[in-house]
């Protein structure tokens, strides 16, 4: 059975097969998640993201976990808010996919996201909850190998914004 679980946590703690990093487009670390995930992981990580040469916005790249329970790290940069007119929704709803078909084909069944782009880089919470979890729950439908896709909400106002969501997703 596929299922989608949004839990309030730290990802840098959480068992899954692949987590994904908010990241930005050099993929040699920042603040926020991203910082969080390179500390957890330990200096590997940076070591394999040199290798990798950066990442277009709305793509994804995948590496090794090292130091944390996950066994891949999701390396993603969600576009940047600058007011909605840039193609903003088509690339978040691309980071979301092209990070589910790497999972996938790299046989994950279980992934876990944190909210992509609404911290720094101040994608709306409102707009960004309903493109991360109809993305997810309709790869969920074809997907070979995912089938536990976990939300993990750092702060109650982002939790509280996804569980509506897909409350109203399922409605
Ligand atoms: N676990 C889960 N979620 C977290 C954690 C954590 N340990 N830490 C923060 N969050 P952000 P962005 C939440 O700013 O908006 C970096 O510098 C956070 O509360 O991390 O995509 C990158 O290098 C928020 O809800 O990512 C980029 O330059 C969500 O994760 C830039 O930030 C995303 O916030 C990317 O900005």
């Amino acid at each position: 059975m596929k299922n989608i679980a949004i839990i309030l946590g730290d990802i840098t703690q959480v068992e899954a097969d692949a987590i994904v990093n908010a990241a930005n487009t050099t993929l040699l670390g920042g603040g926020g998640v991203d910082g969080a995930i390179h500390r957890a992981a330990g200096p590997e990580l940076l070591a394999e993201c040199r290798t990798l040469n950066g990442c277009r916005t709305g793509a994804a790249k995948i590496t090794k976990g090292y130091r944390l329970p996950a066994r891949y790290v999701i390396h993603t940069p969600g576009p940047i808010w600058q007011g909605g007119a840039n193609h903003e929704r088509e690339l978040l709803q691309s980071s979301y996919l092209n990070s589910l078909k790497l999972a996938d084909a790299h046989g994950c069944r279980t992934v876990a996201f944190p909210s992509i782009s609404t911290g720094v880089y101040h994608f709306p919470l409102e707009t960004a909850a309903p493109i991360a979890l109809q993305t997810i729950r309709e790869f969920l439908s074809t997907s070979k190998s995912v089938a536990q896709v976990t939300l993990v909400c750092f702060d109650p106002v982002t939790k509280h914004a996804y569980d509506r969501s897909l409350a109203d997703l399922d409605e």
